[in-house]
């Protein structure tokens, strides 16, 4: 009988239907806890060079407000823009593009220069899933905008331009590839079953118990069965909600302390601020009801056994399948140990 802990094995991922391939036999014990002498992060609160500090220019000249709690803006440099005309191009079927709008928007989490989401008060937190829900609203009033992506890369080694916490959202015209996927196979699910497919994988995961890192009133986070990366995580709400326009204030608070909590843990694990990319999946906008779609968010942190020593997604990775060593489940392991205060106090 095939021991998933031990031999080779491939999974499903639910959420695009593709596979992932695990080799648990190359690394039977995870190796963890390794804590590197790294140059002691010595932020200052505030920065005078930092284009996200309150008060400072940005790159397009103006100056940001001395705001309080979170801020956004248009992107200075936005990879879609809104008045981009309509068209089309196609050349025997062989060359074929098609033009594509969209607003980019930047939030500031905080005014401190020197913190990250663990590092933030629940409330602070909360004010930014508060102005996410706001931008979330106020973007899909435009009906042209079809799809909201909410996303954030902390760290350099994501290629985050700057410490200051923060993150993006993107807004546009047309489905992305990974909605695409994501929206074929709950619809598939939802038709058959008459449920959501996260709503009965939460169910099932939530009575395994193997896989489960934070279990609150309205929010689970786990490491999905089928994780590619190392730590990979999905916070899930628990009430099928299809986009962050509706959640309560309840669920509001429960979300900012799940994020709080994971990424505390995620910090704990190597004593370092833990990089990741992030970024929620929810129903696209201005298409009519998506009783299929369930609100989540993903985590995608590259590090493997230290503070520097990162998994790469390549050869194997990009022209076959992902692949990991460490189990899911040991995964899982190691972020439950963590404790749920911030290493640094
Ligand atoms: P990242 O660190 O995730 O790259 O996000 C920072 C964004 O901030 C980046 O997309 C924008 C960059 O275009 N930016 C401004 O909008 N104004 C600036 O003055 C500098 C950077
Ligand atoms: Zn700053």
């Amino acid at each position: 009988m095939l021991d998933f802990a031990e031999q080779p094995h491939k999974r499903k991922n639910l959420l695009t239907g593709e596979y992932i391939l695990v080799s648990p036999h190359r690394s039977k014990r995870p190796w963890q806890g390794q804590v590197e002498d790294l140059a002691p992060d010595n932020r200052p609160e505030y920065d005078p060079k930092c284009y996200l500090c309150p008060g400072n220019s940005r790159a397009d000249g103006t100056q940001n407000p001395p705001y309080k709690d979170s801020f956004v803006f248009v992107n200075d440099f936005s990879a879609l823009l809104e008045d981009t005309p309509t068209g089309q191009f196609n050349e025997e079927n062989l060359l074929v593009a098609e033009s594509e709008r969209g607003i980019c928007k930047v939030i500031s989490f905080s005014p401190r220069h020197d913190l990250t989401l663990p590092e933030m008060e629940v409330d602070a937190i909360k004010a930014v899933v508060d102005l996410w829900q706001q931008e979330f609203e106020t973007l899909a009033a435009n009906e042209w905008i079809k799809y909201i992506q909410i996303f954030e890369n902390k760290g350099s080694i994501m290629g985050c331009s700057n410490p200051h916490p923060h993150g993006q959202i993107w807004a546009e015209s047309s489905l992305p590839v990974e909605i695409e996927k994501e929206s074929a196979q709950q619809k598939t699910y939802f038709e058959q079953h008459g449920r959501t497919l996260l709503q009965d994988y939460v169910a099932l995961e939530l009575k395994k118990n193997e896989r489960i890192i934070v279990d609150n009133a309205h929010f689970v986070a786990l490491v999905p069965f089928w994780a590619a990366w190392p730590y990979e995580t999905m916070i899930v709400s628990k009430r099928p909600v299809s986009t962050i326009q509706g959640f309560t204030e309840e669920e509001k608070a429960d979300l900012a302390r799940t994020l709080k909590e994971l990424t505390t843990r995620y910090d704990n694990i190597f004593k370092t601020s833990f990089p990741y990319s992030a970024g929620m999946h929810q129903a696209p906008v201005n298409t009519g009801e998506h009783p299929e779609w369930h609100w989540h968010m993903h985590f995608y942190p590259p590090l493997l056994r230290s503070a520097t020593v990162k998994k790469f997604m390549v050869g194997y990775e990009m022209l076959a399948t992902p692949q990991r060593d460490i189990t899911p489940e040991q995964a899982a392991n190691t972020l439950k140990q963590q404790s749920t205060i911030h290493y640094k106090g």
